[in-house]
This record gives C-alpha cells, sequence and structure tokens, in this order.
C-alpha cells in the first residue's frame, strides 16, 4: 500500500522511482509477506496533478503500461483517489486498468478490519473541505465531463500553485500532524481496528484520538516508502532506497 508518489513534479525522479519499484514488485525483488495475497493498493496523489485530458494519459503512457503489465503479472490493483485526483475520471480508470474508489477502502484480515483513506479529509482546512464536496458532488461529477479539458488543465495549475503557496511539504512531521483533526480520525475509524493514510509526507505509527493510526509516507528520488499487511492484519512499515 503506497501513494503521495506525485509523479510529474520537478523532475519526475519521484515519478520514475516508482516505476522501479513497480519493476521490482513484477519481477519478485521485493519479498512480499503475503505472496497469495498480491495486491497493491494506491491511496491517492500518484500524481502531482491529474486532469481528464489526451495529454495528460500521454504523459503518463509509461507508468499506465507498467501498472498493467503488473496486473497482467497476477497483480491486482486498488486505486484510491487523492486530493490531486478530483478532477480524474474515465481516462484515468482506463489507464490504471481499475475502478476509482473515494473515499475509503476496507479490507479484512483475520479479524481484523482495515480502512485506508488518503488523508486530507482528516485535516483541519475548512476551505479543502468545501472544495471537496464541491469536486465530488454529483453536479461536478455531471457538469465536468461537459467543459473542455484545457478548462481543468489552468484549474489544476492555479490549485497547485496555491498548494505550493501553503508551503506545507516543507515543514516538519510534527508540524504537518497538528493538521491531522482528532474528531475527524476518531469518528472516521469508528468501526476499524486501524486507519491507513497518506496525504501527511511522512511515515509514521500512531496512537491517535484512540486510533491506530498509520501514516504511509511519500516518494522521493530514489527513495520510496510503503505498507505491508501480513496475513493477521498486522501492519509493517517498509522502505527502500535505489541507488
Ligand atoms: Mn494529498
Amino acid at each position: 500500500m503506497c501513494g503521495d508518489v506525485h509523479a510529474g513534479s520537478g523532475q519526475d525522479q519521484s515519478g520514475a522511482t516508482f516505476l522501479r519499484f513497480l519493476q521490482d514488485l513484477r519481477h519478485g525483488k521485493l519479498k512480499c509477506l503475503n505472496p497469495n495475497d498480491r495486491r497493491l493498493v494506491i491511496l491517492g496523489d500518484l500524481f502531482d496533478y491529474w486532469v481528464e485530458s489526451k495529454r495528460c494519459v500521454q504523459t503518463y503512457q509509461t507508468l499506465f503500461a507498467e501498472l498493467q503489465h503488473l496486473q497482467a503479472a497476477g497483480w491486482t490493483l486498488s486505486f484510491l483517489l487523492g486530493n490531486r485526483e478530483y478532477a480524474a475520471g474515465r481516462r484515468l480508470a482506463a489507464g490504471l486498468g481499475c475502478p476509482l474508489s473515494w473515499p475509503a477502502l476496507n479490507f479484512h484480515f483475520g479479524t481484523r478490519h482495515i480502512r485506508i483513506m488518503h488523508g486530507d479529509l482528516l485535516c483541519k482546512n475548512p476551505l479543502h473541505r468545501l472544495y471537496t464536496s464541491f469536486m465530488m458532488g454529483y453536479w461536478m461529477t455531471f457538469t465536468r465531463t461537459a467543459l473542455p479539458p484545457i478548462f481543468y488543465d489552468y484549474a489544476a495549475r492555479i490549485l497547485r500553485k496555491l498548494s505550493a503557496g501553503n508551503a506545507s511539504y516543507s515543514l516538519s512531521a510534527e508540524q504537518q500532524l497538528a493538521f491531522l483533526d482528532e474528531q475527524q480520525v476518531t469518528q472516521q475509524a469508528a468501526d476499524c481496528d486501524a486507519l491507513l493514510i497518506g496525504h501527511i509526507h511522512t511515515q509514521a505509527a500512531l496512537h491517535f484520538g484512540g486510533v491506530d493510526l498509520h501514516l504511509v509516507g511519500d516518494w522521493h528520488a530514489g527513495h520510496g516508502h510503503w505498507l505491508e499487511i501480513d496475513l493477521d492484519g498486522t501492519i509493517h512499515h517498509q522502505s527502500k532506497i535505489w541507488s
């Protein structure tokens, strides 16, 4: 389970590193704790931003091909939308070769119920929540197919600039954790044993608001973080440096 690759940002070395991770998975170079359930969950923000345009599909053709190779090799792919993918639709689903999920995915391992969310909905940011409800609302789902892709491309660039202006990525892990809304976390995890999220670009295991909360971590040039769940539902924090 992984997320926050932000492919397409800067020199796109995080995207290139993620490709190497996918190839390692496909070639069995990474030891799997649960070889009988080869499932990869991407919990959002795979892209720095996604718009439903032919250009976007073209840009990520190599990544899509690798994800489809992985599925052809017997892996199941699940994809949860992150805040950078709220404009996604059929083109993204076709590229990935799997359906788009939102706002949560639920899995059972033995008696343990594990919930996965991107994490943006668990942060204290009323403006972002307003934007989310707008983007994911029926009205937007209906109308976004009616507007030309250039509109979404433009809107995504503006939103990305605003997000960069907040400079949240330059904050320390502790400062980013301060954005977590304890009430939201407790509420969302009320009927599960563990909650796994991304969005906050750090890897950590926390006891927060009475919840067993795991942060998946992000991707940089040559360095990736992910979580692995074994048969009894134990969550393992993994990372690798590719030279
Ligand atoms: Mn995010």
